[in-house]
């Protein structure tokens, strides 16, 4: 049996301006880009959040529900610096660890359980390091599987800690909402809930045929989550051939200054994984969706091997702008980094021989 812990910071961004600025805490703060330019709410403190307000709304939407609200710009590089605190102290308790983002990780703690610790324990004291080493909250979920840790860790934010015991799982999981299952987006949710299914329980109580018919070969794979029974292992950090962020936006966007905002943010996302994974590479790749679902990639070689988020951003709105043009909008947008250096230490400022002719196409 395996003992998994999703942690995820709260409020992230928020709490780091909370953190390092005490006028702000215990303030209703909005970490975004301005009202005025279009921008959007990154995130919000959770006092901001009693207002509703919440992450990728319209800054100006924002303002108008919660005008005592206190709007700051965001801080990339100080985000990423109490990341790497954060994954450090990850590190610490075990090398199985999985990143999902700068704030998420799972990390499999089995090998702490069978050395005689409780995985209460271990979790109790992870949320301890974490705040004694940078001041911020992390939630916590316990569980036997991937699935059921990130649902857990996610019930009782903020400054969570939920454990859900082995052989519990199923229990656990049927009251809440289908939504909160992985893998079940918004749309298939809105279609399960026309069937009539509402629950995880629900789901699982569903015939074989049933999923057979619903979600073809995902089948086993979503009636497993929904028993709380994956066994999904957290993958721990590899070096892939390319790494890469995308996002889909809940509305289209053809406003190239917000489409610019959302590329700076995958290219700090890329940049960040790249930094922690140790390799830096030489392709940038972008990837754009069309509102008729046209997908198109264009990518570029650079001279140098990098994992700098400027020139990330900087080479894929070079690639994005050149297809921007006036009446066509995104639905998605990604941008990647692939052609890592073998040993990304090594200076790369010599081309390797044939680099040229093999970057091309
Ligand atoms: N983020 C963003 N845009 C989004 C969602 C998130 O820029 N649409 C950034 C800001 C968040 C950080 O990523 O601080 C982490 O995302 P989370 O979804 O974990 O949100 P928070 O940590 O802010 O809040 P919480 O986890 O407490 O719900
Ligand atoms: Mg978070």
């Amino acid at each position: 049996m395996r003992h998994i812990i999703h942690a995820d910071l709260d409020a992230f961004y928020a709490a780091v301006e909370q953190l390092d600025n005490p006028d702000l805490r215990g303030k209703p703060v909005m970490v975004g880009g301005s009202p005025q330019s279009r921008g959007v709410v990154a995130t919000a403190s959770y006092e901001a959040r009693v207002f509703g307000v919440h992450s990728a709304m319209p800054m100006a939407t924002a303002v108008r529900q919660c005008p005592q609200g206190i709007i700051v710009r965001p801080r990339f590089d100080r985000y990423r610096e109490m990341s790497r605190l954060v994954m450090d102290i990850f590190h610490q308790l075990t090398d199985l660890v999985e990143p999902l983002s700068l704030d998420e990780a799972y990390l499999d703690v089995t090998g702490k359980v069978a050395e005689g610790r409780l995985p209460l324990g271990v979790a109790i004291e992870l949320k301890r390091q974490v705040k004694d080493a940078t001041g911020l909250n992390v939630s916590v979920g316990v569980g036997t599987s991937k699935s059921v840790a990130k649902i857990a860790s996610d019930l009782e934010k903020p400054d969570g800690l939920v454990l859900v015991a082995p052989g519990e799982e199923r229990e656990f999981l049927s009251p809440l909402p289908v939504g909160k299952l992985w893998g079940v987006g918004p749309k298939t949710a809105e279609r399960l809930y026309a069937d009539g299914i509402h629950t995880i329980g629900d789901l699982a109580q569903q015939p074989d045929e049933w999923f057979a018919r619903r979600f073809g070969k995902r089948a086993p794979y979503v009636l497993a989550k929904a028993m709380g029974q994956d066994e999904e292992p957290v993958k721990t950090e590899r070096t892939p051939k390319s790494i890469s962020a995308e996002t889909t936006f809940p509305e289209d966007i053809s406003d190239p200054e917000e489409l610019g905002d959302v590329l700076n943010r995958l290219a700090l996302n890329v940049s960040s994984h790249l930094e922690r994974k140790e390799v830096k590479g030489r392709t940038v790749t972008v990837k754009l969706r069309l509102t008729d679902f046209t997908t198109l990639t264009r990518q570029t070689t650079l001279s140098t091997a990098t994992n700098s988020e400027k020139v990330i951003s900087e080479t894929g709105w070079k690639l994005m702008s050149a297809e921007l043009t006036p009446g066509r909008s995104l639905r998605l947008l990604g941008v990647g980094m692939s052609g890592f250096a073998e040993h990304s230490d090594l200076p790369q400022q010599l081309p390797l021989p044939f680099s040229d002719s093999m970057s091309q196409g």
